[in-house]
């Protein structure tokens, strides 16, 4: 048993340290690649893994037993929508997409999934999900139907990191999209990181140490990274470490 996800990421910004989560989409996640991803997150673990994607609708119900079985950090679900939801997982990212402007995202599905979450001990983290112009199409913009926040709009992405805190959300998370060419500008990063007050999640593009030192940098307190370790899970001991060398700053 471990404390909180919210009490874990508070606890390490008390401390001026910074947190690493590694995002495992299932779609992308066959068991051939679970076997090279496994002993990879055992070796050099990171924060948390989180389980979700975008695209399509399949019970990753196994993949949340494998890693709350194998692993010692918390398990949480990063849902594309209702479907994606397991009461095994530990927490849940309770995403509303606050950049876009379709009511299924920013409650519709929230209805459909309320009543098995609220049956659920998961913790739950209301979380404003803000979707950056990346340099690429993502998953996220075609599926959800929504438009980005322009990459250099930084006051816009503030102006609406600022309503999420005050309709009392828990988390911000800056996405770029997965596989995104840009990952979000420091500047953004910086702008909402200095008027806000909850954790401040980043994704999207993050693909070396170079850029998660940024994003840090920068005042993300979580990097998500996920793209990169599909191709490349020999990867993740570089990641974490970054995420370690960068504390205190
Ligand atoms: C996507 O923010 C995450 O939702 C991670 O992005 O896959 O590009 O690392 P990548």
């Amino acid at each position: 048993m471990h404390a909180s996800v919210l009490t874990i990421i508070e606890n390490h910004r008390a401390a001026g340290k910074k947190m690493l989560a590694v995002l495992v989409d299932p779609d992308k996640c066959s068991e051939q690649h679970l076997l090279k991803l496994l002993p990879q997150l055992k070796a050099h673990t990171p924060d948390f893994v989180f389980v979700g994607g975008s695209q399509l609708k399949i019970s990753f119900a196994h993949l949340i037993d494998v890693f709350r079985s194998e692993l010692h950090i918390p398990v949480v679900l990063f849902p594309g929508d209702a479907t994606q939801f397991s009461p095994n997982a530990d927490a849940l990212l309770f995403l509303s997409l606050i950049s876009g402007r379709n009511a299924e995202y920013l409650i519709g599905q929230h209805v459909n999934a309320a009543i098995a979450i609220k049956n659920s001990s998961l913790e739950v983290i209301p979380t404003g999900y803000m979707l950056i112009e990346g340099g690429l199409k993502s998953a996220v913009e075609y599926i959800s139907n929504t438009q980005p926040i322009p990459r250099d709009k930084n006051d816009i992405a503030l102006a609406t990191a600022i309503a999420a805190e005050l309709l009392g959300m828990k988390a911000i998370y800056l996405e770029a999209g997965s596989g995104a060419s840009l990952p979000v500008s420091e500047a953004m990063i910086g702008l909402v990181k200095n008027h806000i007050h909850i954790p401040l999640f980043v994704g999207g593009g993050i693909r070396n140490k170079t850029q998660v030192a940024a994003a840090f940098r920068a005042g993300a307190d979580v990097v998500i990274v996920g793209n990169v370790l599909e191709t490349e899970p020999e990867r993740m001991e570089e990641l974490v470490a970054a995420s370690h060398s960068i504390a205190m700053l």
